[in-house]
């Protein structure tokens, strides 16, 4: 069976781009294949952050996960401050990746920029995340497309390890939809949906409120005209609502543009709410059901025992290849 692999940070609060982009289609992959999805905690501290809140957003991702259907008994979930063997290969790779490479990383430039303080972990990143998915000998990565450029670096440093040392890593593969891969911010079409973004009206958290999701569909940008059609380059801000409406709602670019012709962008957003209103529904009921049960912790302990079997092998073998005495 085909091994998967892939994570999100418990920053902030989880948005719908997170969830199609990522989430929602590594519940299409869980009866296929082996799955194992990590909450990467270590990744989060990247940007300084509040214990407290690490504390609380890792627990509340964890709940997140199952709410959207994953299946503790299918797929390994689990934290990676859990499996120390993420930290011990990242060092390794860090020793075979080159201070180029981690320059051209635009995600680090975009995140640095203007910052008084930036930490090494920020600049090390994309070598963290590259152990993550080597770790785990992994075939498929789901991920946003904001994640290409971190996949490719990891393929580089697999392909660089295994000619060097001789065959040691599975060289993994992106997968990364052809649509909803990277859905916008709601105030400006033209970046995308954001965890970082100050204003709360640019995204829609899966714990949003029907009276928040409301508002922020409402004031979204859309532009001057008033025709519903898919126009990614002229027509941003309403093509992205109709991604979002299309995965949500199960209704085709085609049928959403028949349905809203001559009737102006207010119906099509009024009914955009109810769509993602509906589809956000059951996963908060589940969410809340899965916290009151006190399952998370039992599925988080059982998931790093799992998930630590599988890693040690790998790290084992990258080690004695290197020629590390291992007994
Ligand atoms: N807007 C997006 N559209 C589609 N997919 C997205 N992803 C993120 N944003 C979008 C995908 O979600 C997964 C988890 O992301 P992450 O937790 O690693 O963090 P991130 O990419 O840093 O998320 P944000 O929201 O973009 O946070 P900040 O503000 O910190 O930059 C990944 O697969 C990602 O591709």
């Amino acid at each position: 069976m085909k091994r998967v692999f892939s994570g999100v940070q418990p920053t902030s609060q989880i948005h719908i781009g997170n969830y199609i982009g990522a989430i929602k289609r590594f519940v299409e992959l869980q009866n296929d294949m082996d799955c194992f999805f990590c909450i990467v905690d270590l990744h989060s501290i990247t940007i300084p952050k509040n214990p407290k809140e690490l504390y609380e957003n890792s627990l509340q991702l964890a709940a997140l996960y199952m709410a959207v259907g994953l299946d503790p008994t299918k797929v390994t979930l689990f934290l990676q401050s859990h499996v120390p063997a993420h930290s011990e290969l990242a060092w390794l790779l860090q020793c075979n990746t080159y201070i180029g490479e981690l320059n051209r990383m635009t995600q680090f430039k975009e995140k640095s920029q203007g910052k008084e303080i930036v930490t090494t972990g920020l600049y090390t990143y994309p070598v963290l995340m590259a152990a993550d998915i080597l770790l785990y000998d992994t075939n498929y990565v789901p991920v946003g497309n904001d994640q290409k450029q971190h996949l490719e670096l990891c393929r580089d440093i697999a392909i660089r390890f295994n000619k060097k040392y001789g065959d040691t890593f599975v060289i993994p593969e992106p997968l990364i939809a052809k649509f909803g891969a990277r859905i916008m911010s709601l105030d400006d079409a033209k970046k995308k949906m954001s965890k970082s973004n100050e204003n709360k009206h640019s995204k829609i958290n899966l714990l949003d409120s029907p009276s928040k999701i409301k508002k922020s569909i409402m004031k979204a940008v859309t532009d001057s005209e008033s025709e519903v059609r898919y126009d990614e380059e002229n027509k941003p801000g309403v093509s992205n609502l109709m991604t979002i409406y299309n995965i949500l709602g199960g209704l085709s670019l085609e049928d959403i543009e028949n349905k809203y012709k001559g009737m102006g962008y207010g119906a099509f957003k009024k009914d955009l709410v109810e769509v993602v209103v509906s589809a956000l529904e059951p996963i908060q009921i589940r969410y809340e059901e899965i916290l009151k049960s006190g399952e998370v912790e039992k599925v988080l302990k059982e998931g790093a025992e799992r998930a630590q079997e599988v890693s040690n092998k790998v790290l084992d073998r990258v080690k004695r290849k290197m020629g590390f005495i291992m007994f």
